[in-house]
């Protein structure tokens, strides 16, 4: 790319004179056109990887990375007095997705568009995504977070379809984000939009009109479904995206001389966690309507759909009333009964069904009986399923169920957000390691060499001083680099247990005010957004945000202690936080955690894991040894026969151990009061001390005693180094690329 040229071309100017705005403009324009040119040849068996989430972040970086420009691109800049980071903050973040469930979508298309498969990605063109987070007086508000400018990188096609509901049709239109794959073919995500979507039906905040499904329909990524409106939008939105997304099949299989019957040639279809379901019985419709009989329709669509579970959650696997389906799409409830007839007349046990007594059709039911392939997120997460929640049907089905454990892209989340340790590695074991993630193991080499860990204590300075900058610059705060950065941050569910955390550091609190002096200071750092209906999870915000006001305002504890939660935790944040990160707190309670993914970034980036036995917790603790993570608490076994004989008293725990009960009271006490709402203090406090369902108590003890070793640990620097070191060198296992390599070999085949 040679810029002088691009921006004679765009502004009739040369490069010095351009503003940010007009370089990131002809920087996208450009890059996307290099990577339309690297499109590969249509095979005939395709991947359609279809879900309600994309949490693709920015953009302009990651593409000039794929496609090998990028250090040409910042060094021309930088002769010219530009620095590509302020280019990079133009750029809108668009928020399509709530976590790691959408993140991991938008790391397999990566890996996807890397390996050269031939697969695409199918979602939702939300206007606004998720919300933006503002803090108000210490506690979360929400805000609506545009993204579509003339500036995103949307292409509109010409491919456009209909979509019939029960009392209105919509037009459909698709639109494209182009993904590069890493020196490799480009890919495409495909965003389905509703043409008469109407932006101005948003009111205060995120509040919308929700009377008209054609004017709302993609304006926010799960709006709250605490009322029946709001759960009617979800269905509209999932049947939205399937109806397309089966049109879309369709035509591309009709295109290359697809039958139908052999429908399972041309495309295999990933399930994303069930919001993508209702493909299955749309498609069935479809090809019944065509003309196939209905049992030649089911077997064709099971062979061509294979479903991902990434949840045990009793609260958030689906169940929508057969009443809601009738009200939004009746085309699909006798297709939904005639799947439930026949597994009724097949299976005695009830637990299997597709409706249950209630009336009310469980989404992942369908998926298990009508897809040949059945997998969860972790070794750990997937034995659960076969074990316990999944048991009757693993039963039925023993050869369906599989596990893939989840990976993330080492594109974005080592070469784009740490450039410094990136070029460190491929000065010790050269550039191999991009393509091929095993080779970071030659690092194990340099685990003695003095040079090299003083090298990587550098580095881990450097990020801790950026992102130090960062924060300082975004919300005035201001960090001590010399402190350990201890930082848990992902969506705030009382399942990831950030209360856990929260009483630790209240714990600490108390401990510096009596007098006890931690060895090294505590930097800890949260990020999170909670669901706007989701009270206690915003009841933990706001006692987050008050221990930070406290903990700042408080001269005695600041020199050792500082509690920072950063604003609007998203993609580009991460980016920042991660490769500054000394201790990763990975700390759900067992067997809650599907897998995590932030765990194996952390990882990736030289910090330690500080985490239960749980999720991919379980196969970092594998590869990396007792020496290197720090591993606490009750173990999934454990924790599941509590739950089922239904014995725990969270207030057993608080009355016999003085520590929490300390830690418990301070939430209510007049010093946190004074900068807090007394409502959400005491509404949480009661959850703790009457529910505490995540169960924090048990693992109080053996959280404290850990952390305080791994604090501890961390003053030997040369030894932490090492840790560091073990953790990027065996982090390779969890490169996206593998865990696609196994999604096509054992579930794909694509050539
Ligand atoms: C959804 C909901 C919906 C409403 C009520 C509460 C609730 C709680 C959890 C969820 C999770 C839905 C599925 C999900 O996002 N799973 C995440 O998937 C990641 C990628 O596989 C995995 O790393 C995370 O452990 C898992 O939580």
């Amino acid at each position: 790319m040679n810029l002088t040229e691009i921006m004679v071309a765009y502004y009739n100017k040369p490069l010095s004179l351009c503003s940010n705005e007009e370089i990131y403009f002809a920087l996208l324009k450009e890059s996307d056109r290099m990577a339309a040119g690297k499109e590969n040849k249509p095979a005939v068996k395709k991947l359609y990887y279809i879900s309600a989430e994309f949490l693709i972040g920015k953009l302009l970086s990651n593409n000039l990375i794929n496609l090998g420009v990028y250090d040409d691109v910042r060094q021309q800049l930088l002769e010219c007095g530009k620095d590509i980071c302020e280019i990079e903050e133009i750029e809108c973040e668009p928020s399509l997705g709530n976590g790691g469930l959408g993140r991991l979508a938008a790391c397999f298309l990566d890996s996807v568009a890397t390996l050269g498969l031939n697969g695409d990605g199918i979602g939702i063109n939300y206007h606004f995504g998720l919300f933006r987070q503002v803090f108000r007086e210490n506690s979360q508000t929400t805000v609506p977070d545009p993204w579509i400018t003339e500036n995103s990188w949307l292409n509109k096609t010409d491919v456009s379809y209909r979509v019939k509901f029960r009392d209105t049709e919509v037009a459909a239109r698709m639109y494209d984000i182009n993904v590069t794959g890493y020196d490799s073919t480009t890919r495409k995500l495909h965003l389905f939009d509703v043409e008469s979507v109407d932006e101005s039906v948003v009111g205060e905040g995120i509040s919308f009109d929700k009377s008209e499904i054609r004017k709302n329909l993609t304006l926010f990524l799960y709006p709250d479904d605490s009322d029946e409106a709001g759960r009617l939008l979800r269905i509209y939105q999932q049947y939205f995206m399937v109806s397309c997304a089966a049109q879309l099949i369709l035509d591309e299989a009709a295109a290359k001389g697809c039958s139908l019957h052999d429908l399972s040639r041309y495309a295999v279809i990933q399930i994303n966690d069930t919001h993508p379901t209702m493909i299955i019985p749309e498609l069935i419709r479809l090809l019944t309507e065509r003309g196939l009989l209905m049992d030649e329709a089911i077997k064709t669509v099971s062979e061509c759909c294979a479903y991902t579970n990434h949840t045990i959650l009793a609260e958030a696997l689906e169940k929508w009333p057969v009443e809601y389906l009738k009200k939004a799409v009746p085309q699909l409830v006798p297709i939904i009964e005639i799947l439930d007839d026949k597994v009724r007349r097949k299976y005695e046990d009830k637990s299997v069904y597709i409706i249950d007594s209630e009336e009310r059709v469980h989404m992942a039911h369908i998926d298990i009986h009508c897809c040949m392939s059945v997998n969860g997120v972790a070794k750990l997460h997937t034995d659960i399923l076969k074990e316990t929640e999944l048991h009757h049907f693993h039963k039925i089905y023993p050869d369906k169920f599989n596990n893939k454990t989840n990976g993330i892209t080492f594109r974005r989340w080592l070469m784009h957000c740490n450039p410094e340790l990136t070029a460190f590695i491929s000065s010790l074991i050269g550039d191999g390691f991009k393509k091929n993630a095993q080779e970071l193991e030659k690092l194990l080499e340099y685990r003695n060499d003095m040079r090299v860990l003083q090298k990587l204590t550098d580095i881990k300075q450097i990020k801790k001083k950026q992102l130090k900058d960062y924060i300082q610059k975004k919300q005035g705060i201001i960090l001590c680099e010399d402190s350990v950065f201890d930082i848990q941050i992902k969506r705030l569910h009382e399942y990831k247990r950030q209360q856990l955390n929260a009483l630790y550091l209240i714990h600490k609190y108390l401990e510096i005010k009596s007098g006890v002096i931690p060895e090294s200071p505590i930097t800890a750092v949260f990020g999170g957004k909670a669901a706007p209906a989701y009270k206690i999870a915003q009841d933990i915000i706001h006692l987050i945000l008050c221990l930070q006001q406290l903990t700042s305002e408080d001269s005695h504890v600041s020199p050792y202690l500082n509690i920072v939660m950063v604003e609007n935790y998203n993609v580009s944040a991460a980016e920042k936080l991660i490769p500054a990160c000394d201790i990763s707190e990975q700390i759900s309670l067992a067997s809650k955690e599907a897998s995590g993914t932030g765990n194996m970034k952390f990882m990736l980036n030289g910090a330690v894991t500080l985490g239960t036995v749980d999720g991919a917790n379980v196969e970092i603790h594998d590869l990396v040894g007792d020496e290197n993570i720090y591993i606490f608490g009750d173990s999934s076994d454990t924790v599941v026969k509590r739950y089922s004989e239904g014995s725990y008293n969270p207030m057993d725990y608080y009355e016999k151990n003085p520590r929490i009960k300390r830690a418990v009271d301070f939430i209510t006490s007049n010093q946190l009061l004074k900068v807090g709402n007394k409502e959400k203090l005491e509404r949480l406090s009661e959850e703790l001390l009457h529910k505490d369902w995540f169960m924090t108590f048990p693992d109080f003890e053996s959280y404290v005693k850990v952390r305080e070793k791994a604090y501890s640990d961390y003053k030997n620097k040369t030894e932490w180094a090492e840790k560091m070191l073990v953790n990027i060198a065996m982090a390779g296992y969890f490169s996206s690329d593998r865990t696609i390599a196994e999604y096509n070999n054992d579930i794909w085949h694509l050539s």
